[in-house]
């Protein structure tokens, strides 16, 4: 059975449960051919119609009433010596944050088993890192091990890995490696120029390559038009596999960095990127990231239609605000949204 609407085919639940054993590869919502123009009139679309079809593509894949709650901690804070325009961990802006060691296995231990006693099912660990040394990914790969032994999934961004690299976090037994392609290939020299697009890509091939699942994703907010982000999701949906997890970061402004000036998000922009999120990667988790703090409730409940799956829990994401656990507890009670376990 198939829906249309505004001339746009769907496939309906009914359909996917008609036949569950197509392997998820050959699944026909999978696509890696999507074009920039495809996705941007996905983006431009009257905004019920485009809810209603991530929506629709959600429930297929997922239980649209099942968040995954993950826990962020910065294992390694500051001093960053990359020039990434929006972070105020970078050592090129002065954004108050001053540049810390490499945390001790027990504190990060610690943290995660607080994580998962507050209902958190996944733990991510930044460094503010370009690469890591192999000395100290010895010692992430320690926390790791120690992550997973509590029964969290886990997940680690370090900066740009070479594939021996990704090879030993794998025999750790980390889940997920998260590195962010960020935006389009045309905006990304206007945000960050100490590294480029093809090196993320490089890391995001070791990555895949060692097994890992993959974590890719980016930020909107920062000045881009919606070609860009057209662009950025164009991108991401080529990867062949497609990441596991999409982060979608609305930036967060802070003062000192290069896009501290930059033109507030509308909320509702922010709702329609994780609805083509969902529509041209209907398969991957797609996480409601940074930005949250500066969202209505109403407007985090449209995330949830519009295919978002995972949040970040806990006051704090890596040195910026988050909302409150209290304010997610019940934001989640008031949608009857349940955490995924
Ligand atoms: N240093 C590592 C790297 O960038 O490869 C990992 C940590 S980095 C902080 C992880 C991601 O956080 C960035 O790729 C970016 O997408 C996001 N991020 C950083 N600062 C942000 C901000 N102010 N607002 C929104 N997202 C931000
Ligand atoms: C991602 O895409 N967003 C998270 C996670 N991956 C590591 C990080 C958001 C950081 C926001 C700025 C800060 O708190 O420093
Ligand atoms: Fe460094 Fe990552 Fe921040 Fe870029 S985003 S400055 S690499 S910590």
């Amino acid at each position: 059975m198939s829906i249309t609407a505004d001339s746009i085919t769907l496939n309906s639940p009914a359909h996917h449960a008609a036949a569950p054993a197509l392997r998820p590869d050959l699944r026909p919502d999978l696509r890696h051919d999507w074009t920039r123009d495809e996705i941007a009139s996905l983006l431009a679309l009257p905004f019920a119609t485009l809810i209603f079809r991530a929506a629709s593509l959600h429930r297929t894949y997922f239980d649209p009433n099942e968040v995954q709650i993950s826990t962020l901690l910065s294992i390694k804070t500051g001093g960053c010596p990359e020039d990434c325009g929006y972070c105020p961990q970078s050592a090129h802006f002065d954004a108050g944050v001053p540049a810390n060691k490499l945390m001790d296995l027990e504190p990060v231990l610690h943290a995660a088993r607080a994580a998962r006693d507050a209902g958190a099912s996944r733990f991510c660990m930044g460094a503010a890192w370009r690469s890591p040394k192999d000395h100290d990914l010895d010692r992430v790969a320690a926390m790791v091990a120690g992550v997973k032994a509590l029964g969290m999934e886990t997940c680690v961004t370090l900066g740009m890995l070479r594939p021996d690299q990704a090879a030993r976090l794998k025999s750790a037994g980390l889940d997920y490696y998260n590195h962010n392609l960020d935006t389009s290939p045309e905006f990304y020299g206007e945000i960050i120029t100490t590294r480029t697009y093809q090196d993320r890509l490089d890391t995001l091939a070791a990555v895949r390559d060692a097994g890992i699942s993959v974590c890719c994703g980016g930020i909107i907010g920062m000045g881009e038009d919606l070609d860009d982000r057209a662009g950025l999701l164009a991108s991401l949906a080529s990867l062949n596999p497609h990441p596991e997890s999409v982060p979608i970061n609305a930036l967060v402004r802070v003062t000192g960095t290069k896009l501290d000036h930059a033109a507030p998000l509308d909320p509702l922009d922010f709702v329609r990127m994780i609805a083509a999120a969902r529509i041209t990667m209907p398969a991957s988790m797609v996480r409601l990231s940074a930005g949250r703090e500066a969202l209505s409730d109403e407007a985090q409940a449209l995330c949830f239609l519009a295919g978002a799956n995972s949040i970040f829990y806990g006051d704090t994401l890596l040195t910026t605000a988050n909302p409150a656990i209290a304010r997610d507890n019940a934001l989640f009670d008031k949608l009857g949204i349940a955490k995924q376990a």
